[in-house]
């Protein structure tokens, strides 16, 4: 599927509901908000939904208050019209699928490897960086040149799942996608302060915590920290963002995959995956039923955090030489 296939999908409907996965990170956000501005720029209705309250760290963004969650959408009624931006499936919106309606048109915007095509329209580019990297291609292709607003919401998609233009997925088009988007008025600086150095002081601790709890395995091939369930329930926990943690597990020498395990529920325990390159995690997570990408993926475990580590261990192992 390509990009003037997408376009017409958007030109042909007027009034859409766009959402992205569950705990969405940087890249869900900028994509949901630049795709936003692309559908009002076009004189159509649009309305952001997830299913939670978006993490408070892209509040600097403008217009962020637009995106709603399931509970400030109160008795809005299902759309016919949705787009989902970086979401491998249909079920990762959460609850925000009850407003997509039974029959709707959905259109997949997305470049996880994983992703299942579930849209009418499918559009899924795993060789690009970010779900922002496509929705700047999208507009060019819509005739729309993004205004400095816009162009911020897609340099944060982009430098989030970059790691600030670091990993392997950082391509000539995707650095000349940034050029542009710098060229419009983003201030790099601006926006890296507004993500890095806006931290809460209980998300700095919880680093500090996560550092803290980092086993090696497998030979020191494999970095494994993690977060008891008792935390993650505390009140301190509400005020944490763990967003770039398991970079620090992987970052250590010789390392060559890590994972950030969190016990969300009692005997279930959500993990994130990061490799440099020799393990597929995108493979690793499918296992349990997760997936992502080739270097970094996620998926849930159904086990107490102890067990999740013993099975995610095993996993590792048969995927190493
Ligand atoms: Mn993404």
């Amino acid at each position: 599927m390509s990009f003037s296939e997408a376009a017409g999908f958007i030109r042909e409907h007027g009034r859409f509901l766009i959402t992205s996965h569950v705990n969405p990170d940087g890249d869900g956000i900028g994509a949901m908000m630049g795709l936003d501005w692309v559908l009002r720029k076009l004189g159509k209705q649009s309305v952001m939904v997830l299913e939670s309250p978006p993490p408070e760290i892209f509040g600097f963004l403008a217009g962020y208050s637009r995106i709603c969650s399931m509970e400030g959408a109160g008795d809005m009624s299902p759309f016919d019209i949705a787009i989902l931006v970086d979401s491998p499936t249909m079920e990762r919106v959460g609850r925000a699928v009850e407003l997509i309606a039974p029959n709707a048109a959905v259109l997949n915007v997305d470049h996880h490897i994983s992703n299942k095509y579930f849209g009418q329209v499918n559009l899924v580019e795993p060789t690009f960086s970010s779900s922002a990297e496509m929705i700047y291609k999208l507009a060019l292709e819509l005739g729309l040149t993004p205004d400095r607003d816009c162009a911020e919401y897609l340099y944060t998609g982009m430098i989030i799942d970059t790691g600030r233009f670091r990993f392997s997925n950082t391509s000539p088009a995707t650095l000349l996608t940034a050029a542009a988007l710098v060229q419009a008025g983003v201030r790099p600086d601006k926006v890296s302060e507004g993500i890095y150095d806006a931290k809460t002081l209980e998300t700095t601790r919880a680093l500090g915590r996560f550092i803290d709890s980092i086993q090696i395995h497998l030979g020191g091939r494999a970095a494994v920290g993690a977060f008891e369930h008792d935390f993650i329930a505390s009140e301190e926990y509400r005020h944490v963002e763990t967003e770039g943690f398991v970079n620090h597990a992987l970052s250590i020498r010789g390392v060559e995959v890590a994972a950030f395990l969190k016990e969300v529920e009692q005997g279930k325990t959500r993990a994130s995956l990061r490799s440099r390159g020799g393990i597929d995690v995108n493979r690793l997570a499918s296992v349990f039923g997760g997936g992502g990408h080739t270097r970094a993926a996620g998926c849930t475990i159904m086990a107490p955090l102890d067990e999740a580590r013993q099975k995610l261990l095993e996993q590792m192992a048969k995927g190493m030489d």
